[in-house]
Order: C-alpha cells, then sequence, then structure tokens
C-alpha cells in the first residue's frame, strides 16, 4: 500500500522579493520517517480543492506572524513577517479541510493559523498583550528546549507524548489567546502561555503545538510520535474516503 499524502503548506519568503514556495528539510525528514509522502502546496488560492482532492493530511508548517485583520483587530507594532498570499491560503486551506474531517497538524505558526482559520483569537504579542515576562523568542535557533509545557492528562496530545510535561523548543511571540470552539487548549508553558491545541475526539484529528517537533524527532521518540500518530490518522481517513 501507498504511503498516506501528506500536504504541507509551502513557506513563502517573508519580504516577498523571492517568489519561492519553499519547503525546508527537518519537515520532509519527519513526515517521510513517519511514514507519510509528503507533498510542496503552494499558496494557490483559488486551487485548494484540487490540492486537498490528492492529500490524506494537512499539515501546516511554521513561518511569520498572521496579519491581524483576520482577527478583526490592527497589526501590532511589534508583528512582522507577514505574507498576506499565504494567510488567506492557508486559512482557506483549513476551513476546507475541516469540512472534510481530514486529519490536521499545525506546527508553530500553524497551529496559530489553524485557531484563527476555525474562529479562535491570538496574542500578537505574548509580553505585551498577555502580560508574560519570559521570553519565548530567546533563541532564535528552533533546536534547543528552552521551557516546560504541562499537559493536560485526558488530552490526546499526552497520551501521544506518553507524558503530561515536557521540555520543548518553542520560538514565538504570539500564541493562541482564545481556542477555536471546536479546539481545546491542551498544553501550557509555565507562564501560561497556551502550547497545545487539538480536536482528537469522533475520529476527527486536529492538533497543534507551539514548539518544533521537526526540528528535534529524530532524537525524541516522543516528539517522533507526533508524526507518525498525526500519519496514522491520514491512513484513516484515506480509507473512509475510499
Ligand atoms: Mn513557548
Amino acid at each position: 500500500m501507498k504511503d498516506p499524502v501528506i500536504g504541507l503548506t509551502a513557506l513563502r519568503s517573508p519580504d516577498q522579493s523571492s517568489y519561492h514556495h519553499i519547503l525546508t528539510g527537518p519537515y520532509v525528514r519527519a513526515v517521510t520517517g513517519a511514514g507519510g509522502y509528503p507533498i510542496v502546496v503552494p499558496s494557490i488560492v483559488d486551487r485548494c480543492d484540487q490540492a486537498l482532492d490528492m492529500m490524506d493530511g494537512l499539515l501546516l508548517i511554521g513561518g511569520g506572524d498572521i496579519e491581524a485583520k483576520h482577527l478583526g483587530v490592527e497589526n501590532h507594532p511589534k508583528a512582522k513577517f507577514f505574507n498576506p498570499l499565504r494567510d488567506e491560503f492557508e486559512l482557506a486551506m483549513i476551513k476546507k479541510a475541516a469540512d472534510r474531517k481530514m486529519p490536521m497538524f499545525g506546527i508553530c505558526r500553524g497551529m496559530q493559523i489553524m485557531n484563527v482559520a476555525l474562529g479562535g483569537s491570538l496574542y500578537q504579542d505574548i509580553n505585551d498583550e498577555q502580560g508574560t515576562a519570559f521570553d519565548h523568542m530567546r533563541e532564535q535557533t528552533p533546536d534547543k528546549l528552552v521551557h516546560s509545557v504541562s499537559i493536560a492528562p485526558d488530552s490526546c496530545l499526552a497520551s501521544i507524548l506518553g507524558t503530561t510535561s515536557a521540555s520543548v523548543n518553542s520560538v514565538h511571540h504570539q500564541a493562541v489567546r482564545d481556542p477555536a470552539p471546536a479546539l481545546r487548549a491542551v498544553a501550557w508553558a509555565p507562564d501560561g502561555v497556551v502550547e497545545g491545541i487539538e480536536s482528537c475526539g469522533n475520529g476527527g484529528f486536529m492538533l497543534g503545538v507551539q514548539w518544533h517537533p521537526e526540528r528535534i524527532a529524530e532524537t525524541m521518540p516522543e516528539q517522533r510520535r507526533l508524526f507518525e500518530r498525526f500519519v496514522k490518522a491520514a491512513e484513516g481517513y484515506r480509507e473512509k474516503k475510499g
């Protein structure tokens, strides 16, 4: 049997000086390592259905900040690296994937935009708006474990990781504020910043983490399991789809 096809929405150059639709290596390795076949999905807003028809799972990768107009407010002065086309494309993809009950996994920005697409809100800058004194952005390279998270014991996330506390490599200054109605906050940094959201009842699978499991999956089996569980959900979706 062929590997489930995982569509990863492409990263685009933040300054938009480049027309590249990029997928970086760690995501490719993490998906293939979990038994999925990764494809890059470029930001073509009017071809969402064509892309989704080819896919069994949607993986939303990291990137720059989301424009605040999607939250109905003005951009915060510290918000940066906007990519309007990518925002528009991913918001449409997430809504359509949710309608199809396609498994979704959001990483960093991917978790945030999943929450926005499904009706949740964000802190545009956690230091200014959530009030934390902790700098979640202090490590510029997302390989280092920088803070702990506590995980709801009755969550899918805890059951996948096999623990209710973990050290994570999170690099961000925005975060989920109110989870979307369909999603539940299931992991928190010590300062209360949301680091995980999910909905995995009723046969569905939507998971978002604020850290970068693709960067540590090769050395940390519990982080690798996030991809394995997601790919397994994609396999189940494909079987149901027929
Ligand atoms: Mn963090």
